[in-house]
């Protein structure tokens, strides 16, 4: 059934704005023309706008922005990235649906998305503020044939296809800040949180959760200082599910890259010219959030093929910044 309204979706889709027949509908489905027109009525009903003209057929003229299942995967154009999606109206975290799934022996690329998260999680037991239908809060499932000493970089892989993605549907000039935060105007726009479970010399899954403000209007006295939305920034509202299509779409060639050569060499150059740091004063901290003391200055120079953060010292000398050991703040603020 759902199947069917996908394939609905994407045929008219495909047919940008243009009429398709109820015939070809029936022909390429295999359905009645009953059945085609149940299915029109239902997406009408779920809030696509769609024309139909007799002797002509149907046209979507505008789809709302809703996070189903076949509105999303109607728009994927991805090889086995988020072909297979579960959507939630609420759950508590999309990272831990996932990490279930990948328990119960759920296949790589399979991706969970809720329109709300009673419990978004930031990194190291942080939280995360995923407000009910304006933001995308997902999770991919990965199952790398690597060791697990490799897999950092994937959290990278992450921001870079996110970034990429935004990008090219906003034409927003979003940045990366290191190591995997997507930054727009000095303020937060996406988080990364990457959770794996392996054995000493293998992987079983990787959950790549990602978090991006979207349509937010406004937030909690507790973010609003760092976080900020697109709608915030551009005044427009954007379709989420072609952001997450998109994301997807980069997820897929960027981790092709990385599991050629298990670390993150093809797209270190792609990286540093998103990244918001690069050759900017940075301060480098150890310790938790309240607690955190200055370990270095410095100049931030780029990453290096692992994705640790070169950092050039006031004496000359360069520190490998690894990502999770400390954090790195801009010299007047977060950015
Ligand atoms: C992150 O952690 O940035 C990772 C966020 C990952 C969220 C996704 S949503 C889908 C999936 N399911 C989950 O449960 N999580 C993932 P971290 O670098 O630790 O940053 C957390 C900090 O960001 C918080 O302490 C706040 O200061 C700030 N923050 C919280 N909510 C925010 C928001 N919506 N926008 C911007 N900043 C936020």
């Amino acid at each position: 059934m759902s199947g069917n309204k996908k394939e609905v979706l994407r045929i008219l889709r495909g047919q940008e704005g243009g009429y398709v027949s109820g015939q070809r509908l029936c022909e390429q489905l295999h359905v009645s023309r009953t059945a085609v027109w149940k299915y029109i009525s239902q997406l009408k009903e779920e809030g696509y706008s769609i024309d139909s003209v007799p002797n002509k057929g149907y046209a979507l003229v505008n789809a709302p922005d809703v996070l189903s299942e076949w509105e999303i995967t109607s728009r994927m154009q991805t090889k086995s990235f988020g072909r297979r999606v579960v959507c939630y109206e609420e759950t508590d975290s999309t990272n831990l649906r996932i990490k279930q799934m990948a328990e119960e022996g759920a296949e790589e690329g399979l991706l969970a998305v809720a329109e709300c998260q009673s419990a978004g999680r930031g990194r190291r037991g942080r939280s995360w503020c995923s407000e009910p239908g304006s933001g995308i809060w997902m999770t991919l499932l990965l199952r790398p044939k690597c060791e697990p000493v490799c897999a950092a970089p994937l959290t990278l892989v992450a921001a870079l296809a996110a970034v990429s993605a935004l990008k090219e549907t906003t034409g927003l000039d979003v940045k990366i800040k290191w190591p995997n935060d997507i930054v727009l105007n000095g303020k937060k726009i996406c988080g990364i949180l990457t959770e794996m479970s392996s054995e000493v010399d293998y992987i079983n899954y990787v959950a790549v959760g990602i978090g991006i403000n979207v349509n937010t209007r406004s937030f909690p006295e507790e973010v609003k200082e760092v976080a900020t939305s697109l709608f915030m920034e551009s005044g427009r509202s954007c379709a989420r599910s072609v952001i997450i299509a998109a994301i997807m779409r980069y997820m897929e060639e960027y981790y092709e890259q990385f599991l050629m050569t298990k670390d993150f060499s093809k797209m270190q150059e792609a990286y540093n010219r998103q990244l918001v740091n690069k050759d900017r004063q940075v301060t480098v901290l150890a310790g938790e959030a309240g607690r955190q003391h200055v370990l270095y200055r410095g100049t931030a120079e780029g990453i290096n093929k692992n994705g640790a953060l070169l950092v050039r010292t006031d004496d000359g000398a360069v520190q490998e910044v690894v990502a999770g050991e400390v954090s790195v703040r801009g010299v007047y603020g977060y950015v």
